[in-house]
């Protein structure tokens, strides 16, 4: 063969050498966010999209898939911070679709506008399972499974918690004001859904105003400092996370008030949802926040084992429920029923407290 033609298949091997290189760095490239693996994976990849980092539970959530699929369990995880914005959560499936990920886990910030993209990843050929909050499609082949909790029951057993509440201490009304989450988030519609629905079915117990703190302690602060101002006569603040349980103590402490379950001689009592932290649960011993409505995180197993059953072909549960339970300062309300269902409460104690992550 010809010295030149020699050369000139050295060159084309070399080029497709170099092409198949930049191929792979741009995949770790375009993972850009976290990858937890090394190298060229012949693991089960998975592209996870999620709402963001604005409270402590959203970072539990996050760390129960990375302790989770880790390379030792044969997986990649690419986590992409969606920053509470639809869009930059759109992007995210864009991506995973063009790594040709293996699947796609997405926590919709929001319930409405995924159909789109989620076509997309359908026709892909990549399963989505989404977690923690739903989305709202007709197309309900648009995803296999959903992880997550029933937020309106949590909801419903907060204010029945309250309503009970009030009764054990022969209080014969009070005025609650709910600090909601991001509005169109499926826990805050549950949320509000659920108060509503045992105000609205008992008197003794008004909902004199609901105000969007997107789930965060700055903005609750200053949505509990304006109805402060706007109301003299609020008795309770339902906080639909900690974080904003965390800005609404604030709030009421800078007003001269005091957070606490003594409603009658003045307090204003806190309740709330999640309990992921050592601070949230410090303030149930102390009293400042009396309830929280356990919100459990840890979705990290069952969204496994949902994979590990697509995997091997077999049947997949489309929505598995994780429980919560009722985190107390005192049992004045030993239980609760809802839907003719009994919930315990659990007062917070030191060994409680030791189990959860710190802030
Ligand atoms: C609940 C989750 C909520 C948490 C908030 O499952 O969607 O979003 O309660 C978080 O802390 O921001």
């Amino acid at each position: 063969m010809k010295k030149g033609r020699i050369i000139s298949i050295m060159i084309v091997a070399i080029l497709l050498l170099l092409a198949g290189c930049s191929r792979s760095a741009d995949r770790e490239m375009i993972a850009g966010s976290e990858s937890q693996s090394e190298g060229v994976s012949q693991k089960t990849v998975i592209g996870f999209s999620q709402v963001g980092a604005e409270s402590d539970w959203r970072s539990a959530n996050t760390q129960s898939m990375k302790d989770t699929f880790t390379s030792e369990n044969g997986y990649e995880l690419i986590v992409e911070d969606g920053q509470q914005k639809q869009s930059n959560q759109i992007m995210a499936i864009r991506k995973f679709i063009q790594q040709e990920v293996d699947y796609i886990i997405l926590a919709p910030v929001v319930e409405t506008g995924w159909d789109t993209v989620l076509h997309e990843a359908k026709s892909a050929g990549i399963p989505v399972i989404i977690v923690d909050r739903m989305i709202d499609t007709e197309d309900q082949s648009l995803y296999v499974a959903w992880v997550g909790s029933d937020f309106e029951l949590e909801g419903r057993k907060a204010g029945e918690w309250i309503n009970q509440f009030l009764q054990e201490k022969n209080i014969a009304h009070a005025n609650i004001v709910d600090i909601q989450g991001n509005l169109g988030a499926t826990a805050q519609i549950g949320r509000t859904a659920g108060l509503t629905q045992v105000c609205e079915t008992n008197e003794n117990m008004t909902l004199i105003a609901s105000e969007a703190a997107d789930f965060t302690q700055a903005r609750a602060r200053e949505v509990m400092t304006g109805l402060l101002t706007q109301y003299s006569d609020i008795n309770i603040a339902y906080c639909e996370n900690d974080n904003e349980a965390f800005g609404v103590i604030e709030a009421i402490e800078a007003a001269g008030k005091t957070a606490g379950g003594d409603i009658a001689n003045g307090e204003i009592m806190v309740v709330s949802f999640d309990g992921v932290n050592k601070e949230a649960l410090k303030d149930v011993q102390s009293g400042k926040i009396a309830c929280i409505a356990e919100c459990n995180p840890n979705h990290g197993p069952l969204v496994k084992s949902t994979i590990e059953a697509l995997k091997a072909d077999e049947a997949v549960e489309r929505f598995s429920y994780v429980e919560g339970a009722l985190l107390v300062h005192d049992n004045t309300v030993s239980s609760i029923s809802v839907d003719g269902v009994e919930y315990t409460t659990t007062v917070v104690d030191e060994a409680q407290i030791e189990g959860k992550q710190s802030n």
